[in-house]
């Protein structure tokens, strides 16, 4: 792989907006550093993943996640209301559907490291980047005549992060190590250990740095102070007494934790710590490699930005995009390491506030999926791990949130069926959210344990799928058959109420709950076959012959509600709630998940048409979340149109794409640098039902190319190049 390189010629404004926009980061899946390059006094802002306020805590003694308790019966009376109409029109019991918000908390920031040159000498031949090809980030300038350089390089197997000081000539310089939360501090000679618990529930953090090397350390104040170094390190890392052990959600404590990191890490040499660091990174990166005609000279990100936008190199808009596409690999690995328990949230696992919005947290009505929609085609398999293990981790909690919403139970030790709604957190967050109208999404858990499946699908890991995947799946199909209620008139069952993310009405079956959940049962039948749970696969056939997911309306587009067609016809009258209407350029594209990330559009060519009236309905390249075009730009490659695709790819370059290359709602959000490369994927290979196709939506702007490591299911992996736009080998 070619070296991809984020550059700038100044250092990130040490602030929010230069976190976001202007900061590096890397992380090994637990920890997340973010560097801001300042020569002489820089700022490395740190992460911990488990660092969340919220959950149980002394002061909820009654925290149940989030669950309130008079939603079934609500439910029902909503359900038959529904039914009768079609459509609620009267909305004044719909919050009984809605979960509490005291107690959700928030991903949390873990503090600061700061280190500083206390020379007046000038900077010359500055420089930072980072380079996701060997996952370093590096910091270089000229002070005076002595040459100083810092870098960065997270290890994933010690849990620690490590920055290194190199200077032609010694200098002096001091660390400091400032949490964000209230916390005591322990100095001694070459390390600060900081240590304390969350107001809001106690959950005990500490966090540790410690120097080696050959300057000599000792310790002045709150600081420690290195003098006559030319080669020193910084070593960083960090635990919480989290754990995913549902209800307590705590265990161990943090000192004992980093007792061990540390042990660990000093039995081996800080070189082959490093050695082996890299080995790992680059053994996950280049599992994967694409080649369009990208040529790099040096640029800083915001030249390869700006040229992208308004310039003429088509060879640097093309290292751009390939750039881009390893981007939101590099960003799974730094967020997603297989043995954890919590996966990467809406920022992976950087985040530099307390109150971050939509707190940080883990959205299943599509952000989630699109964190990891580009694992699989690009030899990820690993980092899914902590996917598969956070679905699971839903089960028990998810039991309450049936029982209490849907009124079914699951007695010690049955597994009768669980589900969560829009948002989770760390903590079993699995009720409703606080406002209906985004909050309730009964097939957003369909869609994640859809999305599990994809691991079994591309490893033919029959172990995984055994233990770990089908129990889930089995759990998730039992909870909506006997969810789903019967519809008399067209022979249908359906999941009712329905709101489809995140606009129009409350209805019967919507195609995005009856799409997820037929995609559910679709591959619930492939996993009971393999698993020979024959009682089981009988079942789910009956059920899923009765979904009926997919209607076309009355001009001739796919139904996002199952009876709209007197909306458009004009007949039908939005008085009654106008907060509710149909928005037509809505980010969200739910009524087309059967098309990507599903596969029950293919070849129906009539449901192709439908579907790309609908799309052109929804707009081409038009303003949006990075995550919105990099879904529309998949659904364009699945109905073979590379041209829009590519709209749609390239609008998210030039108009959702922070100069350190984060994409950004705003905030910055992980789900569209992932979903960016997810879709590059899909107008490369389309992965059919029982066939591969090379090259079905190839836009005109990459005629050449080749890649090496494009995944698809049962283990096949191709590597191939293409002429003008015609695949050579
Ligand atoms: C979904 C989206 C929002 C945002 C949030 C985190 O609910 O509709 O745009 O991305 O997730």
């Amino acid at each position: 792989m070619k070296d991809y390189i984020i550059k700038f010629n100044k250092p990130a404004a040490k602030n929010h907006s230069g976190f976001q926009r202007e900061a590096l980061s890397i992380g090994n899946g637990f920890l997340g550093i973010s560097v801001f390059g300042d020569p002489l006094s820089e700022l490395i802002q740190i992460n911990e993943k488990s660092l969340w306020t919220g959950g149980p805590s002394k002061k909820r003694p009654d925290y149940n996640g989030g669950n309130k308790n008079n939603g079934y019966k609500t439910l029902l009376a909503v359900q038959k209301a529904v039914k009768e109409k079609d459509i609620l029109k009267s909305n004044n019991n719909i919050s009984a559907l809605t979960g509490e918000k005291n107690g959700y908390g928030a991903y949390q920031n873990l503090g600061n490291i700061n280190l500083s040159i206390k020379n007046n000498g000038k900077i010359k031949s500055y420089e930072r980047f980072h380079n996701i090809s060997c996952g370093e980030i590096v910091t270089k300038f000229k002070l005076d005549n002595n040459n100083i350089t810092r870098k960065h390089l997270a290890c994933f197997s010690h849990n620690v992060i490590l920055t290194q000081i190199t200077s032609m000539k010694p200098i002096n310089f001091t660390v400091d190590l400032k949490l964000a939360h209230k916390a005591e501090y322990i100095f001694c000679e070459n390390s600060i250990y900081g240590f304390g618990a969350l107001e809001d529930n106690n959950l005990q953090f500490g966090a540790f740095i410690k120097i080696y090397g050959n300057g000599k350390a000792h310790n002045i104040g709150d600081k420690l102070v290195i003098e006559n170094s030319t080669n020193s390190y910084i070593a960083f890392t960090a635990e919480t007494n989290y754990s995913d052990n549902y209800p307590i959600y705590r265990n161990g404590n943090p000192k004992e934790k980093i007792k061990k990191t540390i042990q660990a890490f000093e039995k081996n040499s800080i070189e082959k710590i490093i050695k082996n660091a890299s080995k790992y990174y680059k053994s996950r990166i280049n599992k994967f490699d694409i080649e369009l005609g990208g040529k790099y000279n040096g640029e800083t990100s915001k030249e390869l930005l700006r040229n992208y936008r308004y310039g003429k190199n088509k060879s640097l808009k093309r290292y751009l995009e390939e750039l881009l596409i390893q981007y939101g690999r590099a960003c799974i690995i730094g967020s997603s390491y297989k043995d954890e328990v919590l996966p990467a949230n809406l920022q992976g696992v950087w985040n530099d506030s307390n109150t971050p919005i939509w707190s940080s947290d883990y959205h299943l009505n599509i952000n989630f999926q699109m964190i990891y929609s580009h694992c699989a085609c690009t030899g990820l398999f690993d980092e899914m791990q902590p996917m598969l293990r956070f679905m699971n981790a839903q089960r028990a909690p998810g039991r309450i949130t049936a029982e209490l919403y849907h009124g079914i139970k699951s007695k010690k030790n049955e597994e009768n069926g669980f589900i969560c709604h829009t948002q989770l957190t760390s903590f079993g967050w699995t009720c409703p959210g606080w406002n209906f109208y985004w909050g309730w999404s009964t097939a957003a858990a369909a869609w994640a344990v859809y999305k599990c499946y994809e691991y079994y699908e591309y490893t033919n890991d029959y172990n995984t799928l055994k233990n770990e995947i089908y129990p889930l799946i089995k759990e998730s199909c039992t909870f909506y058959m006997k969810n789903l209620i019967y519809d008399e008139k067209n022979d249908r069952l359906l999941s009712t109420p329905t709101y489809s993310p995140e606009q129009g009405p409350i209805t019967n079956g919507n195609t995005y709950e009856q799409s997820l959940i037929y995609m559910l049962f679709d591959i619930a039948e492939k996993a009971a076959d393999i698993i020979n749970d024959f009682e089981f696969l009988a079942k789910i056939k009956k059920i899923k012959s009765k979904l009926k997911p997919l209607e076309i309306n009355k001009i001739g587009m796919i139904k996002e509600w199952y009876n709209e067609d007197d909306w458009f016809s004009g007949s039908f009258s939005w008085k009654f709630m106008k907060s509710t209407k149909r928005q037509k350029h809505h980010r969200h594209v739910s009524h087309l998940l059967g098309l990507y990330p599903g596969k029950l559009f293919e070849n129906n060519e009539t449901l192709l048409l439908a579907a790309e009236k609908s799309l052109y309905d929804r707009g081409i390249g038009i303003r949006g979340p990075g995550w919105s075009k990099a879904f529309k730009s998949c659904l364009w490659a699945r109905l073979k149109n590379g041209d829009n695709a590519y709209k749609e790819f390239s609008s998210l370059i030039k108009h959702n794409i922070y100069i350190n290359m984060k994409d950004f709602h705003p905030p910055f959000q992980l789900d569209g640098n992932c979903g960016l490369t997810k879709s590059a994927c899909e107008m490369i290979l389309y992965n059919g039902k029982n066939n591969i196709e090379f090259l079905p939506a190839l836009p005109k702007e990459w005629k050449n190319g080749s890649i090496k490591g494009i995944y698809a299911t049962n283990k096949q992996k191709f590597n191939f190049t293409w002429e003008n736009g015609k695949k050579t080998k």
